[in-house]
């Protein structure tokens, strides 16, 4: 990335209304640091507790006695913070704005009414059979039931695991069975772009696969199309929903009882459980969202997310609920019906607040500046950007075709571990660089550390840590507490290792490089190299493969995958599509490998380790710095990869 950029101050009219200024974020910055626990017992207050807590921090990154535990004598249900307490103030002030794939198709859902739905959606989950610590998976399109669906499994205690409506049964079978959940909350189908998916077709594989494991399957109305409901096993919604009590009451939690369970990818084996709890979880995410938002209580705020990633629970559901905001939900895509699609619907809903990830961003960019200038646009006045690194061009952009220079934008770095924002412009408080992750936020402490974990002061690039607990932080990896201490309290003891990499410039801001494992960023979707791997070499003509990341113009980061044949296939064309087929079934298609490359044998080291590092190198087109190549254990491979990587041009 370039570090040559136009460094942008933050537009007056914004400043001189923002929430925070320089002084008051270093301000609070500092007491966040010099003093956790008074910072944090102040704040966490923010929420409702039904007993207040005494102790706030009680942390230990010690590898050892690995516990994270934060406002942890306290009790709570969250969905009194983001339901209940409205009711006196905000009962009528529009909750969640939902915006359906057809853009004649929207509706709004007050307070009031989400309380009640999300009270019968309770109540029809108790009928179900679905008890406190019951893990419960949710299988949705972006429609509201999804949001409801979360909340209701908080009211009651059930600990959620939304899994994205995008990946196969296989996939959701596994994450099913992971964490064994007996329930699953699913809809007839989902509706994306003018495209069906067959979500309950899909549910009904996963449960064939995932062996008796799931006992009901509840199922929600969308399309209305015809589908199997197997008797015993699957209710619907809206016939069970129809005669239950539409007030449910809210069970009372500890801070440290789990509420959700999120499957992300890391570099080895399967996706982890990330698991998050209610107290700490929920503080972190309704305080980001207002500070990182600069909220106000008449904005309307657009998450473009989907619920089955970290962004669409923290700022669609927990954080904009808790703070009793208007929430926008979409269930479509950006260029449906055409490339305006976001800007009109921030027209229609009057939207000032619009959060979205780079990729859209680049894509929405290649379709030129018209379909943004035909629409209006001047209720916005913040945007934000999340997932992955933003390049300068479509950070100016969108800065100014889509904000016309009077919106500031927020590019939010942190991670489906990390519950919400941890490094960013906070609006009003710094001037902006297109490109730049910037500051830390509260309580939050960076440092670079070299590979044997030196720390790196002033400017310069290294590995990306964090030397202290914050109350938004994962707690475990479900079911595998020292899968969560290999992964994240190994590399360097006694602090928690990102994965990624970062540069600090000589102002002190932070850029987020990329990952530094072996991780890719597809359209700011996580994925495993070696869950692509493993999904290859489940084929049958498949002996070996390899999956590196490469520049994409509008992915950011494409899927290129080498694959040796077993020796009775020959390598064809037909394979290579029979291979996509093959891995968008085993995974879901935002796996499919955008390019396949044949080839008789992989850089291996004389121990057999693949060396990546060169396969990266070939697939970005680089040839000329291989680095050392003398500890592989058949240096002609290097050639014929070259030479095959050249020949597909
Ligand atoms: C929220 C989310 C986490 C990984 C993270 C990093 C990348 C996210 C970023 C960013 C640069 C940003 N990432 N936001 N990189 N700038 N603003 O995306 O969570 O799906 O767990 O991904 O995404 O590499 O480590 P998750």
């Amino acid at each position: 990335m370039s570090h040559e950029v136009t460094t942008h101050p933050v537009p007056e009219a914004f400043a001189s209304q923002a929430n925070l200024t320089p002084e008051k974020y270093r301000e609070m910055y500092s007491a966040s640091i010099d003093d956790p626990e008074a910072f944090w017992g102040e704040h966490g207050k923010r929420i409702k507790w039904m007993t207040p807590y005494t102790k706030v921090k009680d942390v230990s990154w010690n590898r050892d006695d690995l516990h994270v535990r934060w406002f942890s004598d306290g009790t709570l249900n969250v969905t009194e913070s983001c339901l209940d307490r409205h009711l006196e103030t905000r009962a009528d002030k529009p909750a969640i704005i939902w915006e359906g794939d057809d853009p004649e198709d929207s509706h709004t859902l007050t307070y009031r009414q989400m309380y009640h739905a999300v009270c019968r959606f309770s109540n029809v989950l108790k009928e179900m059979g679905v008890k406190k610590g019951d893990r419960v998976t949710i299988y949705m399109p972006m429609i509201v039931e999804a949001a409801m669906a979360m909340l209701a499994c908080a009211r009651i205690g059930a600990v959620h695991s939304v899994v994205f409506g995008g990946f196969s049964p296989e996939a959701l079978a596994g994450r099913i069975t992971d964490c064994e959940s007996k329930f699953v909350i699913t809809a007839d189908e989902g509706v994306r772009g003018g495209r069906i998916v067959p979500l309950k077709v899909n549910c009904d594989k996963a449960c064939d696969l995932a062996n008796g494991m799931v006992e009901k399957v509840l199922v929600v109305r969308r399309t209305g199309n015809d589908v199997d409901m197997k008797a015993g096993r699957d209710l619907w919604l809206h016939e069970i929903g129809a005669d239950v009590a539409d007030t449910c009451p809210p069970e009372p939690m500890n801070a440290e009882d789990p509420l959700f369970i999120l499957y992300t990818s890391g570099s080895t084996g399967k996706p982890k459980g990330v698991l998050h709890t209610c107290g700490g979880y929920l503080v972190w995410a309704s305080m980001t969202h207002e500070y990182v938002f600069d909220l106000k209580e008449d904005d309307v705020f657009w998450c473009s997310a989907d619920v089955g990633w970290v962004t669409g629970h923290t700022y669609i559901v927990y954080g904009p609920l808790a703070n009793g905001a208007t929430s926008v939900m979409f269930e479509g895509v950006p260029t449906y019906p055409s490339a305006s699609r976001f800007w009109e619907a921030c027209d229609k809903h009057g939207v000032t607040i619009f959060y979205t990830a780079p990729t859209a961003i680049r894509a929405l960019m290649r379709e030129g500046d018209e379909p943004v200038k035909s629409t209006d646009r001047s209720s916005l006045r913040l945007l934000g950007t999340v997932g992955e690194p933003i390049n300068p061009e479509a950070w100016e952009w969108y800065f100014k075709v889509v904000g016309e220079e009077r919106c500031p934008i927020v590019d939010t770095w942190w991670q489906t571990e990390t519950g919400g924002t941890m490094i960013v412009p906070l609006p009003g408080t710094s001037e902006m660089k297109p490109g730049a992750g910037s500051h830390p936020f509260f309580g939050v402490q960076p440092k670079l550390v070299d590979a044997e974990g030196h720390e790196l002061r002033g400017a310069t690039e290294g590995n990306l840590i964090i030397t202290d607990s914050w109350p938004g932080q994962m707690r475990t990896v479900y079911g595998d507490h020292q899968r969560f201490i290999e992964t994240y309290f190994s590399a360097y003891p006694g602090n928690y290792f990102t994965g990624d990499g970062c540069r600090r410039d000589e102002d002190g801001f932070y850029w987020i490089t990329g990952r530094v494992d072996d991780v890719i960023n597809v359209s700011g979707h996580r994925m495993g190299t070696a869950e692509v791997e493993s999904a290859l070499v489940s084929h049958d003509a498949v002996a070996e493969a390899a999956v590196v990341g490469y520049p994409h113009d509008i992915k950011g980061q494409g899927i290129y995958a080498y694959v040796t044949t077993v020796a009775e296939v020959e390598p064809s064309d037909e394979l290579k599509s029979e291979l996509v087929r093959h891995v968008r079934s085993e995974i879901g298609p935002i796996a499919s490998p955008d390019l396949i490359q044949f080839s008789s044998g992989l850089p291996k080291t004389r121990s057999g380790k693949i060396m990546r590092r060169i396969l990266r190198k070939i697939a970005e087109d680089s040839f000329d710095n291989l680095g050392d190549t003398s500890t592989l254990a058949e240096p002609e491979v290097v050639e014929q990869l070259i030479e095959g990587r050249q020949n597909r041009k």
